[in-house]
């Protein structure tokens, strides 16, 4: 099972950065005055005048932000890929009295406790608090797989769909 996932994750790595490398060859036929790829979606990559060196500033969840039901491994999957200095932005409310169950941010180790929402080793990033205003910025800076979940209830907010995991790609241009 874990085997497997890892075979898929790297499967879509490399698709991607086919893709990647792909529709930045078609922008490169069309000059510089054509970079006029909008999806509609500030989460993809040439949105911006000039791509070259640009690192996005993503939304986790979109206009869901940071929140409980909402399915995060389906998110990251439809909003793939993720680059090398890609800032991810989680954005939830602290905790209130009409805001009485908050969410926070960990870094889980590995895989297995990825698969099994397992926070024993899981490492604080963002704590309830710490998601309100313009939300919590994380740099996508490492070369290596992010296991993100949401660390409430004793696991039970990550195991309800707040976890994905990424794996941030090389632009090759
Ligand atoms: C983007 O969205 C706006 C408003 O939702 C719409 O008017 C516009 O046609 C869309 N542009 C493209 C390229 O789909
Ligand atoms: C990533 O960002 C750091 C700090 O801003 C910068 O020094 C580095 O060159 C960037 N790397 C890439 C590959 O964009
Ligand atoms: C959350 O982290 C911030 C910044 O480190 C700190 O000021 C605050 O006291 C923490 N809040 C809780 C509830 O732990
Ligand atoms: C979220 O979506 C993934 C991929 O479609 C699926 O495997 C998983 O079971 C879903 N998680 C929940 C909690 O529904
Ligand atoms: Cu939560």
């Amino acid at each position: 099972m874990a085997l497997m996932y890892t075979h898929s994750l790297l499967l879509i790595a490399v698709i991607s950065a086919i893709f990647t490398v792909a529709s930045s060859n078609a922008n490169f036929q069309k000059g510089p005055q054509n970079w006029n790829f909008n999806f509609n979606n500030t989460n993809k990559p040439f949105t911006h005048k000039n791509p070259f060196h640009s690192s996005r500033r993503i939304i986790v969840g979109g206009s869901n932000n940071w929140r409980f039901g909402f399915n995060y491994t389906e998110w990251a999957r439809t909003n793939a890929p993720f680059f090398f200095n890609d800032t991810l932005v989680f954005k939830f409310d602290p905790p209130s009295t009409t805001n009485l169950h908050p969410h926070s941010i960990y870094l889980l180790p590995n895989l297995w406790s990825f698969l099994r929402c397992d926070l024993k080793w899981a490492k604080l990033v963002a704590n309830t608090s710490q998601g309100g205003g313009e939300g919590f910025e994380f740099v996508l800076n490492k070369w290596k797989p992010y296991y993100f979940a949401c660390g409430e209830s004793n696991g039970f907010h990550c195991q309800s769909g707040m976890k994905f995991s990424v794996m941030p790609l090389f632009r090759w241009f």
